[in-house]
């Protein structure tokens, strides 16, 4: 089976889709190797390891470019954060041909304008008419090759504070546009409005949530509101900023790594996750 293939079967499957949010290649195998199903390209991720804001500033080439890297070493299906599509339509529909023609399982776009700003930055969410969007998710699907690559749309209603009622009337429209899966995201402490949208909704494709505000909402619960995937975006990021902090912190000022050495992963563990012993069977 293709990585498309199996991404568009966890879709649709009973169980809920696991999948980590990721800033590249290494992060991306720490995630499969610990048994989430898939990966996400995400932006915020990928923009932060730029050391840059996510907010359009980095070109689709940039960000092919990062989930090629990812795609190329991991076994689990890649999901692209592709923001708005990188433009209008017909950047839409090269972008399907590109991330497709780099073996990427699937991307998302978001119904914002370009440039869009992170979702969880207070300003200057502003939301694309309905319609225009739903033709970029027209154009996605035609621009693809066979019918297995996935075209996740998500929307930013709740984000940009317009309600469920919105969010429910874009994600009708992005489904019959041709959409595999919605993603409704939520900037809201509790799932509340999350919950809303799923009791209220049809069904007729599955849903995706992203629970970074939530976060105290558990699988099972996510798993018997509906929910078919439950993306932890940022996670892993957050974690190794920390962790390199406090570590780079204690051998700058004890002067010597004694103390966080039992802390850290050890030389063997990088050599294993970059398959070492593969590339050294190679040349033998
Ligand atoms: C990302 O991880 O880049 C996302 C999710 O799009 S969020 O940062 O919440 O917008
Ligand atoms: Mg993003």
């Amino acid at each position: 089976m293709s990585k498309a293939q199996q991404l568009r079967h966890m879709l649709l499957d009973s169980e809920v889709t696991r999948v980590a949010g990721v800033q590249d290649a290494l992060s991306a195998l720490v995630a499969e190797e610990i048994g989430f199903h898939a990966v996400w390209a995400s932006s915020f991720a990928i923009s932060a390891t730029r050391g840059l804001p996510d907010m359009s500033l980095l070109s689709m080439t940039d960000y092919l470019q990062a989930a090629s890297y990812i795609n190329d070493v991991c076994e689990v299906p890649v999901i692209a954060d592709c923001d708005t599509g990188f433009g209008d339509v017909l950047n839409v529909a090269y972008m399907v041909q590109r991330y497709q023609a780099a073996g990427i399982a699937g991307v998302c776009i978001e119904d914002k304008i370009f440039p869009k700003r992170n979702s969880f930055q207070d300003a200057g969410q502003v939301l694309e008419e309905p319609g225009v969007f739903a033709h970029k998710i027209e154009v996605a699907k035609k621009s693809q090759h066979g019918d297995d690559f996935v075209l996740i749309a998500r929307t930013e209603a709740l984000i940009a504070g317009e309600g469920t009622d919105d969010a429910l009337k874009r994600a009708l429209q992005y489904a019959d546009a041709g959409a595999d899966a919605i993603l409704v995201h939520s900037k809201s402490q509790t799932p509340h409005e999350v919950i809303e949208f799923l009791h209220r909704w049809p069904h007729v494709v599955p849903v995706v949530v992203v629970p970074t505000t939530y976060y105290n909402w558990h699988l099972n619960e996510a798993a018997n509101a509906g929910v078919a995937v439950i993306i932890y975006a940022n996670q892993g990021l957050r974690a190794a900023v920390r962790s390199m902090r406090d570590t780079l912190r204690q051998v700058y000022e004890a002067g010597s790594s004694v103390s966080v050495e039992p802390e850290i992963a050890s030389v063997a563990d990088i050599f294993r996750l970059q398959r070492l012993n593969d590339w050294l069977a190679l040349e033998s």
